[in-house]
Parts: structure tokens; sequence; C-alpha cells
């Protein structure tokens, strides 16, 4: 039976997830999940691009001794991050990863020579510091030998696709994210790149989504004994590909990917680049076929993450499932953060700055892992209401519910508190929103399914959606007036 391959990359593990397409009914299959551990060298902080790719080879010997021919791979995985090739095609240095600190403080040096409003109007793209212009523009400052010996740019998915084919090209959602690419234009912003004192010659020709961007390279299929694959473009950043996997009925949808992060936000067919949009921090991230996506980053499941690590670190070792049952043990809507200060960007002691949150805001801190779960969830839970407000307003939309797909969803306290906040129903699934997303594209491109709409029809057949009723409304109304008091967020 023809099996399709999706490799889907996350800040903290990746897998491989087999698809099947039988009788307009999607199964999938893992083949293998790996983690995906950052390496601290230093000051700086890296992503272990050669172990992806090593990882991304033992997905394709899994295939190999199962029997499984592939029809065709893709690759999608978190936004932002890049490497670069040399002269000689050959990787220059390790990627950094976006939550380096070496973009500290870059944004107001990088808006002292380009004003802020210009690179939204050309971009459409929320400022966040890690993003690769302002990443771009720290190794610029830094007279980075990487920079000056850089000859092509290629984000995470496009490098290991070049690992696997030895073809260069950088996909369109991804390019997007970079915010240098200029949807009014169709492509790179070359003002952009001009002010910023980039060579264009860095960034080659976008790949949309669905588009055969090469097959496996024979030194490939010489070690891993194995035969062609065609190799698609799909939407590369893993967002996106979520976002294709949403299974809607109605054109008009709100979804949250939820997993490290929180994306939420709604598909529109032009970017809304307004000055409100700025203002709020909205993005245009450019999706697959013609779509984009308006969105806003929630700093989400990286907080408690972060929390069990560094509990871990302390001796204290707690599962996920047992986090959040303690929380649901502790005193409800007690303190309140706002998951995207600042503060908690960086890796570190989450505990320790939540509690120091909770003092500058006059709160009382939650003191033991489970009333400190218990403040990152609702907390969060209420952050959603407040984006979701502000996606209604800039979108001209009311929606009478909110998709949730990614890996969060299995946190079920999360997904009941997220309804009790919005007041609407929450509809929970796929999990594996992005795999299943990149899985689809490349279907699509094969021609087995016609388009995205239809997609996402299989995909609302193929899989459990698990719906949230709202309750507690009132309460969740009081908390929702305390959070914006105490986190300083104006009413939307
Ligand atoms: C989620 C994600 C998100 C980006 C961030 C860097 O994995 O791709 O959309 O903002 O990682």
């Amino acid at each position: 039976m023809a099996s399709i391959l999706a490799y889907d990359l996350g800040a903290s593990s990746g897998r491989a997830l087999l698809g099947r397409l039988t009788d307009n009914r999607i199964e999938t299959e893992e083949l293998h999940r790996f983690g995906n551990d950052p390496v601290q060298v230093g000051d700086r902080l890296h992503w272990d691009i050669l172990r992806l790719y090593h990882e991304l080879k033992q997905g394709l010997l899994k295939a190999k001794h199962q029997g499984v021919e592939l029809s065709s791979l893709a690759i999608d995985s978190w936004a932002v991050d890049f490497g670069f090739l040399g002269s000689n095609g050959e990787l220059l240095g390790n990627p950094y990863h976006y939550r380096d600190r070496h973009t500290d403080g870059i944004m107001e040096k990088l808006f002292a020579e380009l004003p802020a409003e210009e690179v939204f109007s050309r971009t459409g793209i929320q400022f966040l510091s890690f993003n690769s212009i302002f990443q771009l523009y720290a190794l610029k400052q830094a007279n980075s030998p990487l920079l000056r010996e850089a000859k092509r740019f290629l984000m995470i998915p496009d490098l290991l696709r070049y690992f696997m084919t030895g073809e260069q090209h950088n996909e369109f959602t991804n390019a997007t994210t970079t915010q240098l690419y200029n949807p009014k234009l169709g492509n790179w912003d070359p003002d952009l790149l001009g002010k910023l004192g980039l060579s264009e010659s860095l960034f080659g020709p976008v790949a949309q989504p669905g588009q055969r961007v090469g097959s496996l390279r024979t030194s490939l299929k010489e070690e891993l004994g194995i035969a062609s694959v065609p190799v698609y473009a799909v939407a590369e950043h893993d967002t996106g590909s979520a976002v294709v996997a949403v299974p809607a009925l109605d054109r008009s949808f709100a979804y949250l990917s939820c997993g490290t992060w929180s994306l939420m936000g709604t598909e529109v067919e032009q970017p809304v680049i307004s000055e409100r949009a700025r203002e709020l921090n909205f993005t245009n991230e450019g999706g697959a076929y013609g779509t984009f996506r308006l969105l806003k980053n929630i700093m989400g499941l990286w907080i408690l993450n972060e929390c069990q690590r560094e509990w871990e670190r302390a001796g204290e070792s707690y599962s996920f499932p047992e986090l959040v049952r303690m929380s649901n043990l502790a005193e409800p809507l007690a303190a309140f953060i706002e998951p995207d200060d600042d503060l908690f960007l960086h890796p570190g002691d989450m505990p320790g700055r939540i509690r120091k949150y909770c003092e500058r805001t006059g709160q009382k801190a939650p003191e033991g892992p489970g009333a400190i779960v218990r403040c990152i969830l609702e907390s969060l839970a209420l952050k959603y209401r407040y984006v979701l407000e502000l996606t209604e307003q800039l979108s001209g939309q009311s929606f009478n519910g909110l998709h949730m797909v990614g890996g969060g969803i299995k946190n079920k306290l999360l997904c009941q508190w997220s309804a009790n906040a919005i007041g609407k129903p929450v509809w929970a699934g796929p999990a594996e929103g992005s795999a299943i997303g990149n899985l689809a594209v490349q279907w699509i491109a094969g021609g087995e399914l016609s388009d995205i709409w239809e997609a996402r029809k299989v995909i609302r057949d193929s899989f459990p959606v698990d719906a949230y009723e709202p309750a507690d409304t009132e309460r969740w109304q009081d908390a929702y007036d305390r959070f914006l008091t105490v986190t300083s967020l104006k009413r939307p």
C-alpha cells in the first residue's frame, strides 16, 4: 500500500509519521520519535542539526526494515532559525537556537536605523526578538565570520532537505517568518535586505507548498540501501502545517496550535497590514495555497516545560500528567502571570521567575508545583481569551468556538479551562496537527486529495475531535477582569 512520510520537528522532540489514505480515511503510524536537545556551548545555544539529520535517516531505515515503500516525503519544523552554506556548499557552523541571547536588545538597535513601521508595512510580520531579521542583524553587528563567508541562507527544513536531496530551495511559509519577505511583492524584500546590508544572493527562489523539490541524493540512497523517494515542499513552518490540519467545517474559524508555543488566530485570504495590527503585534504568516495566518504568538507550554526541567534539576522529578493532576488540586484562579512577559522567554528558573512576577504585581506567589502549574495553565487560558477577542476585532469576525490542535490538547484540563475562559466551546483534535497537515499537502500535491478543504473534511472524518463546553463562566469572567488588571493588558 502506498505510504508517505512526514517529518515533524518540534523544539523539544521530532517524529516521523507514516500516512496512508484509503477511501478518504487517513491512517497514521509513528515510525520514529526522537528528542531534540539544544546544546549550550559557552554562552551560545545551538540546535544539534547533524543529530537531527541522523534521526531523519533513522526514519528512512525504519521504513526500509518494515518493507514500506514511500511515495513521497516532506519535512516541517519550528520557524525563524537557519544555517548558512559556504562557497563549497557545506554548512557553516551550527545553527543558533532562537532562544539564544545574541538577539537581546537588538530590536531597538535595528529600529534606530529602520523604523518598525516600515518593517511591518513591508512584511506584515509581528515583532519577536528572535525573528531571522534580528538574528541576521545581530550577526552583522557582531561582524560574524559566518555571515562574511555565507553564500546561501537556508532555514531548518530547507537545510535538512538540502542534506537529503542536494537541492537548495527556500520554502515560502517559513520564508515569511524571517520578516524579510514582502507578501505584496511575492518575494524577498530587496530594499529591506539592502538597508540591512544583506546580500540578495543569500536568498534563493521561494518554493511553494506542494512543489516537488527533489529526490533523495545518490550518496544517501547508497548509504542506506534504499530506493529513490520524491521530496515535496509542504507548509514547512510547523504552525502552517498545523493550520492546514484544523478540521474546520466552517470557512470562518479560529484556531489555537498548542505545544511549546500557543499560536492563536484565524486564516485569511489577504494579510492584514494595518496600524492596528502592528500596534497589537499580530502577524501575517504565509500559509499553504495562498492563505495567511493572522495570529499572535503566546508563550505556551514552554513555561511549564521549563518548570519541570528546573524541578528535575533540583532532584524533584514529576511527570507531565502528575503535574496536571497536582494543579487540579490547587486553589483555583488565585494568581496570574502574563505568559508573554520577557521574563519567560529564555531558559532558566521559571518557578523563581513566576514568584518574581507575582511579587512585582502585588500578588501572593503560588507555592509548590501544583499551585505553580495551576497559575501557568489558568493564565494561558485567560490570555487565549484576550487574543481571541483581538483576533475577532482585527478580522471582523465572530467565532462560535475554538479549534485546538497539537500535542498540548492531551492536557484536558487546559482544554476545559480554555473553554471556561473564552466562554465558548473548544474542539480539540488532532494532536499530531503539524505532521497531519504535512501529509495532507503531500496528498494534494500527489493528486489524492483535491484541495485544502477536502483535506480538512477527511481529517475531520479520520481523527477524534473532543468537544469541551464552557463551565463556571461567571467565575472565569471575574478572573479575566483580575487578569487584565494584574497584567496591565488593555481590555480589547
Ligand atoms: C512553533 C513555532 C512558532 C514560531 C516559533 C519559533 O513551533 O514555529 O510558530 O514563532 O516556533
